[in-house]
């Protein structure tokens, strides 16, 4: 049989799958982003309000006029469908909203599936929560991957004084699913502390555990 004849008759997928060609983009180490591009976005404060808890501090900076980009990505025109891989870079400007360090706003995966995080320049901790309530935290430094199993919530936060960049890649139909992250949050946020950074639950939790 012929071998082309045979991939047609057993391809069940080809109608769901989008059809595109090899590329090349380059990584500017420099910039955190990618060449070319074929499109970006930028989030805001005001953006991402909610996902601060200190939300007299986030009130407080958007009523001086001031609306600081948190973050700012990059990304190449790949189809949103499945067995396509997806892949954006992202860069996390330094500073905190009271105490909590800038940081993405956190998501699911609408499709269970994993993510592959390969840090670029700039100092963070990446948060992952599992549906379970597992919660792991990892370094994400230049030259750090950081492999996302399905299943797990992650934010990416930046700890250091200066931009954290990274790339991640993720499968083309895995979607975001924010809703649940900002109906419950993650048990876990990460603040400015004396002697760095510091990962723990909000005063908010802690005082209602304490009181069970
Ligand atoms: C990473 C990826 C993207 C995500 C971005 C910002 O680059 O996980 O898919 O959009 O971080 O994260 P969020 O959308 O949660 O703010
Ligand atoms: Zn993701």
């Amino acid at each position: 049989m012929d071998g082309n004849t045979g991939d047609a008759e057993i391809d069940h997928d080809a109608a769901v799958f989008v059809a595109s060609r090899p590329f090349q983009v380059m990584l500017d180490f420099a910039a955190g982003s990618l060449t070319p591009f074929s499109g970006s976005f930028v989030r805001h404060l005001s953006d991402m309000a909610s996902s601060y808890e200190d939300q007299e501090a986030v009130k407080k900076v958007l009523a001086s006029g001031d609306d600081p980009v948190i973050y700012k990505s990059y990304y190449p025109d790949v189809p949103k469908q499945p067995r396509h891989m997806a892949f954006l870079t992202t860069t996390i400007e330094p500073g905190t909203v009271g105490s909590e360090f800038h940081m993405t706003r956190g998501h699911h995966h609408y499709r269970d599936s994993a993510e592959l995080y390969v840090g670029m320049f700039g100092e963070g901790i990446m948060i992952m929560e599992s549906r379970q309530g597992d919660f792991v935290q990892e370094e994400l430094v230049a030259r750090a991957l950081i492999y996302v199993p399905p299943g797990w919530a992650h934010r990416t936060v930046n700890t250091g004084s200066g931009p954290l960049s990274f790339l991640a890649a993720y499968f083309g139909d895995a979607g975001h699913d924010y809703g649940s992250i900002d109906k419950t949050g993650f048990s876990r946020r990460v603040y400015r502390g004396d002697d760095g950074p510091q990962v723990r639950r909000p005063e908010s939790i802690a005082r209602a555990e304490d009181q069970l």
